[in-house]
């Protein structure tokens, strides 16, 4: 049989509204910027992956724009004319080339899996080793920057079955403000809801120490990134102290990051982001190190569209245990969709079909039209 090649790889930067504007420490979202991925192969099949982050460059050092400059002149000149079905031969011929860049290698490495998977009939799950779940639980992310706005948007998903786990999005403002928003937003909700916050590095470690005391002894049960991901011994104190358990986000820009926060006792949950560790492949090694580690596991995301969100949730459903579920709820923050169909939510979680590949056609005409 003749080899399948890679025939061209190839990028467009996708704009699409949010419902809402959605505000992060760093970052007030009113649209979320898509970096789509098409890898034609020799065989007629084409591979789509997604390379997306928040905020241009305020949230990590890749932007849309990098991303595209850096697939386009480097990763897939690299690529072309290589075996599309060697997945391994192929993202450690870009490891070789590029340092980092893990942004827009998820993107390739998850097209890659895509074509692959439409090759052989098998779902990127499949590929990976094999699902041990159809679906996914989801978390929602209040962030209209209005405590009571924000309490309404709860009340309403948990009335449609749609989330209970809610994440808040602090530490832009005043400490004591931001801890009066939380706890006034765990009152109304009470149990009928998981609450946690995302601090998105913004507390120092003198009001961390208060913050997570606080908000641990008032039912909140997981803050997520509080500090700096610099400040590493400051993340081992607050991982002893604090009564809630501590996540590493922005800590983990790497497989090799997971591994030494896992050496140094930083967290005792991770967020697993496909983007932060180089794809689908390159997240499940930061898990496993997370599982030999007996450090617990959340499915992370960078707010991407229904493209990065399916590459994430195949490789979440490989996993053993993902004791704080997922908030893989990204096409959900977005008006518009460029797939023909969009990802399945209902009773609390996301459904994922067995369909070959990442289970998901681009609409053309929707993808040319939100195109820049
Ligand atoms: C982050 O920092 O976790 C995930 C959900 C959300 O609202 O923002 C992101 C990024
Ligand atoms: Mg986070």
């Amino acid at each position: 049989m003749n080899q399948i090649l890679i025939e061209s790889l190839t990028t467009q930067i996708v704009d699409l509204p949010t419902i809402r504007p959605h505000t992060l420490a760093m970052h007030t979202m009113r649209k979320q910027t898509l970096v789509i991925v098409r890898l034609r192969c020799s065989d007629g099949i084409e591979g789509i992956g997604e390379a997306t982050t928040i905020g241009g460059l305020a949230y990590g050092y890749e932007s849309p724009e990098s991303i595209k400059a850096n697939i386009d002149a480097h990763l897939a000149p690299m690529l072309v004319g290589r075996p599309a079905a060697n997945i391994n031969a192929a993202m450690q011929s870009l490891d070789k080339i590029a340092k980092g860049n893990t942004f827009a290698k998820s993107g390739i490495e998850t097209a890659l899996l895509d074509a692959q998977g439409k090759r052989l009939g098998l779902a990127v799950s499949e590929l990976l080793g094999g699902r041990v779940r159809d679906s996914l639980e989801v978390a929602w992310t209040l962030a209209s920057g209005d405590t009571g706005r924000d309490i309404d948007e709860a009340q309403q998903m948990l009335d449609r079955r749609r989330h209970r786990i809610f994440k808040l999005k602090i530490g832009a403002n005043p400490l004591e403000q931001d801890l009066k928003h939380v706890l006034a937003i765990k009152k109304a909700l009470g149990d009928r809801a998981s609450v946690r916050v995302d601090v998105n590095q913004y507390w120092d470690e003198s009001q961390a120490i208060r913050g997570c005391q606080v908000l641990g002894d008032n039912g909140i049960d997981l803050i997520e990134q509080p500090i700096s991901r610099v400040n590493r011994s400051g993340q081992v104190r607050l991982n002893l102290r604090s009564p809630a358990p501590i996540m590493a986000d922005e800590s983990i820009e790497s497989v090799e990051d997971a591994f030494s926060l896992a050496a140094d006792g930083a967290a005792s949950v991770f967020a697993l982001k496909i983007a932060k560790n180089g794809g689908p492949r390159a997240v499940l090694r930061t898990a496993h190190i997370a599982e030999a580690a007996g450090i617990a596991l959340y499915g992370g995301t960078m707010l991407e569209g229904s493209v990065g969100t399916l590459a994430s949730a195949h490789a979440f459903l490989t996993l053993k245990q993902l004791t704080w579920g997922t908030e893989l709820f990204g096409p959900l923050l977005l008006t518009e969709d460029i797939v023909t169909e969009a990802p399945q939510y209902r009773d609390f979680e996301l459904h994922i079909p067995r369909t070959p590949g990442l289970g998901l056609a681009l609409d053309e005409e929707r993808l040319a039209r939100f195109s820049r």
